[in-house]
């Protein structure tokens, strides 16, 4: 493992074990501050101030904590090289407000959809289940500050490492169906979601997103119950999240509960001034500028991790290793990917795995021959069908999204 990613092993035995015996047969309604929480254990991400604890919360294995309250927890790195897909108990967590749900009645749940509709409607869990045929979709959900704490200049805002993203399994139905069950009128311009959780401020927004009704009526715009076959854990938007594959996270409203037809663009505070990017083609400014003009942060930009290696991992000279990793984009489906082991001068193809859809982590492999023992500087470039691909340098904006450079590994051939 990597020294910065190191999880210290004091304790480790004991906390895992406390860890699972506090979850052991805690029912998913459970508030979450009756449950109890695991010894820390901790991680030094690789930036300055990177270090965290690693805590085990309700229905989770310890995550990385970025912070407490709300709960932003971010997956460790080595997760994904347990496989392509994330486990629940290891998919990462952000929330925006501390007052989050800590217990839901799936019998009294209720999801309302209003506005400008010609049948105002309140489905529980089971008229949902009911309205259509069951859609499961693999995707990507990546939040739009993943990486934020490797900007330089640093920005502010939660300052994560690789972890605020995840491939899993997606299992509901079309919101299509449900906007066409309470029949959108004439003039629809957008529609916008609200989930459960609250600002303990008076004056805080609630956490409410707008998609176009263009996008809100695609096909592959879920409204989902379960994940990796399973219910959606609590601080995964149990009972009903939003999908919307191929955007940024944000948009992936949990605890769904209103849903509002509008005639009008939505003006809250979550869509402006809060994630938005500046208006160019790379989503970028130079570093310290303040963009001019700006619009709503949406598709996920392409990106490629090496996973099965990090900065401290040795490999073997004058013999085949393998190295693996993952790349995604938003959705066109990567087609290439490109590996270089002396530091970007030279760039051969991997060899691309399974294909879980054009929305999944793909999985890709090369075999790595360093001919001589010493450091070697291992880089990994993705890209789509389209042709689009990732920059060799960090491109930068004040709020810290979209990172997607070129990600590189030194390891050391011995
Ligand atoms: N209700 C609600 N939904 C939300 C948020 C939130 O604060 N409240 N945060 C969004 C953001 S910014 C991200 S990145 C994803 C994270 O989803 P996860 O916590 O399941 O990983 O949820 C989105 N949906
Ligand atoms: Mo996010």
């Amino acid at each position: 493992m990597v020294a910065s990613h190191i999880i210290t092993r004091r304790r480790f035995l004991h906390s895992i074990a406390s860890a699972s015996a506090a979850l052991v047969g805690v029912p998913l309604t459970a508030p979450l501050s009756a449950m109890t929480v695991a010894q820390p254990q901790s991680v030094h991400l690789p930036f300055e101030n990177g270090y965290r604890e690693l805590v085990a919360y309700p229905q989770k294995r310890p995550l990385i904590v970025i912070t407490s309250r709300p709960p932003q927890l971010e997956t460790p790195f080595s997760v994904f090289n347990e496989g392509l897909i994330t486990p629940n108990d290891a998919f990462f967590v952000r929330y925006h407000w501390a007052g989050i749900p800590t217990s839901i009645d799936p019998a009294t749940f209720r999801l309302k959809v209003g506005g400008k509709v010609n049948r105002p409607l309140e489905l529980s869990l089971d008229d949902l289940k009911q309205l259509a045929d069951q859609v499961s979709l693999v995707a990507v959900l990546q939040c739009s500050g993943n990486s934020r704490g490797f900007f330089e200049p640093r920005v502010s805002g939660g300052q994560m490492a690789n972890g605020a993203m995840g491939n899993a399994l997606w299992t509901g139905i079309p919101l299509k169906k449900v906007l066409e069950k309470a029949g959108v009128q004439k003039g629809a311009m957008q529609v916008s979601f609200a989930g459960l959780d609250r600002s303990l401020f008076p004056n805080g927004p609630a956490f409410v997103k707008a998609l176009s009704i263009e996008h809100a009526l695609e096909r592959e715009v879920m409204l989902a119950w379960a994940m990796n076959g399973e219910d959606l854990p609590v601080l995964n938007g149990y009972p009903l999240r939003l999908v919307v594959p191929g955007y940024y996270g944000t948009y992936w409203i949990k605890h769904v509960s209103e849903i509002t037809v509008l005639d009008a663009p939505f003006k809250g505070f979550w869509m402006d001034p809060a994630y938005r990017i500046p208006d160019n083609a790379c989503a970028c400014v130079p570093a310290g500028e303040v963009p001019g003009k700006t619009i709503p942060i949406s598709k996920l930009n392409v990106r490629s991790f090496i996973v099965n290696l990090t900065d401290d991992s040795t490999v073997t000279a004058g013999k085949e290793n393998i190295v693996r990793g993952i790349a995604f984009d938003q959705g066109y489906g990567i087609s290439e990917v490109i590996f270089s082991s002396d530091g970007g001068h030279s760039w051969q193809a991997a060899k691309l795995g399974e294909d879980m859809g054009r929305y999944a982590f793909r999985e890709w492999s090369i075999p790595f021959v360093p001919t001589k023992k010493g450091q070697y500087q291992l880089k990994v470039r993705a890209i789509n069908r389209i042709g689009q691909t990732q920059p060799m340098t960090a491109l930068w904006n004040p709020s810290g999204y979209m990172r997607n450079v070129v990600e590189t590994k030194n390891v050391m051939a011995r």
